[in-house]
């Protein structure tokens, strides 16, 4: 049976990779931070009791700021393959919170590098690198793109992602960066744009709340769907080596375009609801985004199959029913 550790677990992705891991026969072991509330809501239909021989999902307490504890960590569950999927993720805080940004998007990475190496133990490792990478260079984007970072977020990645490729050159390690563009579900956190949208969409539709405040509607993002780029995650390290792919739709929409999705799915007119509110612009944005994973495609047989129309109309679904987990 192989053993993979998910740092992340409790996040959109980690909850999917799960899913697809256990479903594999994996066993899985995701590290969570301690926290006053529960912070597991994406994998508790997942839940094993420990006391069950069969137990094939285990939860460690471990935060990318403790290097010992990712040592001890690695240590104990001695993985097949390491998921890195842990990081303060969202682009607009990360002007608010650079330093802790960089602690735990850039440093935190080099952190669960050095203790996979410490231990030294043959292990695959997967690196979530971001399409925010790219920031400011025109798209489309591929795997030889010059990157440009426009947030504290995007230059953390940037970071993350050259010691990913360092301990694959320097230590011989199996790492790999999946440059993944934006991917969204139902599970995504409530103040990225997409579900925002959504939920915005659905609780106006159920008489429930009248506006939605949001920024810069000129953006264009490649937005796939969270539950097959997972399934590209796990593909990259069964590759022969560790190599970096994007994966993305190669399908651009803006924000505005979004919204007008979200809002035709509940016969709205989103211009009837839909307000400007300058917080939340960002200091640098980032313009478009569009992926080209021609490399993905070639190699790992990977391709985006939801394209953003039906996406929007998979997640304002979901809020209307009041679910996370249907999809
Ligand atoms: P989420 O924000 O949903 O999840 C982030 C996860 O990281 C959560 O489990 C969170 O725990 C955990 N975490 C945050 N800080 C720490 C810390 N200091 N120590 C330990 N765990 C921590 O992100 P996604 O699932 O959307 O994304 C997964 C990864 O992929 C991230 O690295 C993200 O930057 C990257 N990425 C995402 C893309 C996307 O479109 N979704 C695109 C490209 C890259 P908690 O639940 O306790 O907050
Ligand atoms: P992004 O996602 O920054 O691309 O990063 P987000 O959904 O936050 O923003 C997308 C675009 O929408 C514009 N926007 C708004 N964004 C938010 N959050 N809230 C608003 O009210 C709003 N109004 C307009 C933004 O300016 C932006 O242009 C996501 C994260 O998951 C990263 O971790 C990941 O690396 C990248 O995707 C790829």
């Amino acid at each position: 049976m192989k053993r993979a550790i998910i740092t992340g677990i409790t996040g959109q992705d980690g909850s999917y990779l799960t899913e697809l891991l256990l479903s594999k026969g994996y066993e899985v072991h995701g590290i969570i931070r301690r926290s006053s509330t529960f912070n597991t809501g994406r994998i508790e239909h997942l839940y094993q009791d420990p006391h069950d021989p069969e137990q094939r999902l285990v939860l460690h307490y471990g935060d990318l700021t403790d290097s010992s504890r990712l040592v001890t960590l690695i240590e104990k569950v001695r993985p097949d393959e390491v998921y890195h999927l842990a990081a303060q993720s969202h682009v607009r805080v990360s002007f608010d919170e650079p330093e802790y940004t960089g602690n735990t998007t850039g440093v935190g990475t080099t952190r669960l590098l050095e203790a996979i190496r410490m231990v030294g133990i043959d292990t695959r490792y997967y690196q979530a690198s971001s399409s925010e990478m790219f920031g400011a260079t025109p798209p489309p984007q591929n795997e030889d793109t010059p990157f440009y970072p426009r947030s504290p977020y995007g230059a953390a990645k940037v970071y993350g992602y050259w010691m990913a490729r360092n301990y694959r050159e320097a230590h011989g390690m199996f790492a790999v960066n999946g440059i993944l563009f934006n991917h969204e579900s139902p599970r995504r956190g409530e103040t990225f744009v997409t579900r925002k949208i959504a939920r915005a969409a659905a609780a106006i539709a159920q008489g429930k709340e009248q506006f939605v405040y949001l920024g810069n509607l000129d953006a264009i993002r490649d937005w796939g769907y969270a539950a097959e780029y997972v399934e590209g995650m796990w593909r990259m390290l069964q590759a022969d080596q560790g190599d970096d792919y994007v994966l993305a739709t190669g399908t651009a929409t803006t924000v505005r375009e979004w919204v007008q999705y979200c809002f035709d799915h509940v016969n709205l007119d989103w211009e009837k609801h839909v307000r400007f509110d300058e917080t939340y612009l960002r200091p640098t944005e980032v313009d478009a985004l569009i992926g080209d994973a021609s490399k993905a495609e070639k190699i790992l047989g990977w391709k985006a199959q939801t394209m953003p129309d039906e996406l929007a109309r998979i997640m304002v679904e979901a809020e209307l029913v009041d679910r996370i987990d249907s999809v």
